[in-house]
């Protein structure tokens, strides 16, 4: 099929997620169009099934605010009409479920065809920034418009029906990893450096927003570094970050602790890692869990939202109430000292994360996409 998958470029797991899906769409023959402002992060490469169309949103001194969902829209437009797209995949509601409609009406109106909207729910867009009032009735509208919705996770579809005024049914498909990509093994050289006493290596990775408590990251790290030898990698960036640092020092950690910044190559380092750190106030779902899990990395986590579907407490790591520092230290610390349980936890965290690798998954999204086929042969 001709699919157009409008997304976030950057490293948010929205955009990771939509990018993933587009490749492994193209690798199945599907022709696949992203419709954003930038080159998606995790597009990278040449893929004959692949075509990127960057919006530009032209600025004129009177715009304060140039209007991107309108150069969005224009875009969708164009790029439908052009490569007569079978449907458009809108991930994140704002404001691509928004501008996914109002290009849907102008095909419409120019061409008499009705375009399918699948918008994919993914977090912040309905927990967050959605249910502010300033979006709420825009993003209500959206979603009802849309020809079908899909959440990542129980969770999301629950607080979906919770927060907003939905007249459909949303379907849960959840996000996915590709196992054989994350299931590397550790490259010793690569351990020793960050490692060199064989410390264990703590990780944790986000865009250091205030949902994702780097203050906690510290603490943890701090409590585990008080308990036994131990090193922290801190991937991605963002507005939390400097207070990382300034805590680092604070707790006089400096030689310990590695602010990485944005990383594509995330393999390589969850593959040397032992535990990652996610004690976020709410996740939807955790991807950056799951990419770790796939690489046998342990997770010690809150039980917020989503996460309790991929993080199995006492078995693939440890979940806890946000804001049990206390607890989430303790946990870390003695699957940290107990080698052999350490060892169970990294194999069992494997082997739930295949539950959600890529080849499971993928088929989900095909046969939704099917019930839009126009020509009965896809
Ligand atoms: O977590 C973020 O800050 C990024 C955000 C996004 O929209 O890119 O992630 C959300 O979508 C991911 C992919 O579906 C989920 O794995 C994250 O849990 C979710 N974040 C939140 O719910 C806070």
């Amino acid at each position: 099929m001709k699919i157009g998958i409008v997304c976030y470029p950057t490293f948010g797991g929205s955009g990771v997620l939509a990018t993933e899906l587009g490749k492994a769409l193209a690798e199945k023959g599907h022709e696949i169009h992203f419709i954003t402002y930038q080159q998606p992060v995790r597009l990278n490469g040449f893929h004959t099934n692949i075509f990127y169309h960057e919006v530009r949103v032209p600025t004129y001194p009177l715009f304060d605010y140039p209007p991107y969902e309108l150069a969005l829209a224009s875009t969708m437009v164009d790029v439908i009409l052009n490569h007569d797209l079978d449907l458009i995949h809108a991930h994140y509601a704002i404001p691509h479920a928004s501008a996914a409609y109002t290009a849907k009406q102008i095909v419409k109106q120019k061409t008499g065809r009705s375009v399918p909207v699948i918008t994919t729910l993914h977090g912040t867009d309905i927990t967050l920034v959605g249910r502010d009032k300033t979006y709420e009735p825009v993003v209500t509208f959206s979603i009802n418009e849309s020809d079908a919705i899909t959440a990542v996770s129980e969770n999301l579809r629950v607080e979906t029906f919770k927060h907003f005024d939905i007249i459909k049914e949303i379907e849960v498909i959840h996000n996915f990893v590709d196992v054989h990509r994350f299931n590397k093994e550790a490259v010793a050289a690569f351990r020793q450096v960050i490692a060199p006493n064989n410390e264990k290596i703590i990780i944790h990775a986000s865009n250091f927003r205030k949902i994702k408590r780097i203050d906690h990251v510290m603490e943890i790290f701090k409590n585990i570094h008080d308990a036994l030898p131990a090193k922290l990698l801190m991937v991605g960036d963002g507005p939390e970050r400097p207070l990382a640092e300034d805590l680092t020092r604070q707790y006089g950690l400096e030689s310990d602790v590695r602010f990485l910044g944005k990383q594509e190559q995330m393999e390589e380092l969850l593959a040397v890692s032992d535990v990652f750190l996610l004690p976020s106030e709410y996740e939807s779902f955790g991807l950056a869990a799951l990419e770790a899990m796939a690489a046998s990395t342990v997770v010690i986590s809150t039980d917020a939202g989503g996460l309790g579907e991929i993080n199995i407490h006492g078995v693939t790591g440890y979940t806890s109430p946000v804001g049990d520092v206390a607890k989430m230290s303790k946990n870390a610390i003695e699957l940290l000292q107990d080698e052999t349980k350490l060892k169970a936890f990294k194999q069992n965290a494997l082997k739930e994360a295949k539950l959600f690798d890529i080849h499971h998954i993928i088929p989900k999204y095909e046969k939704l996409y099917r019930r839009f086929c126009r020509t009965g042969d896809c």
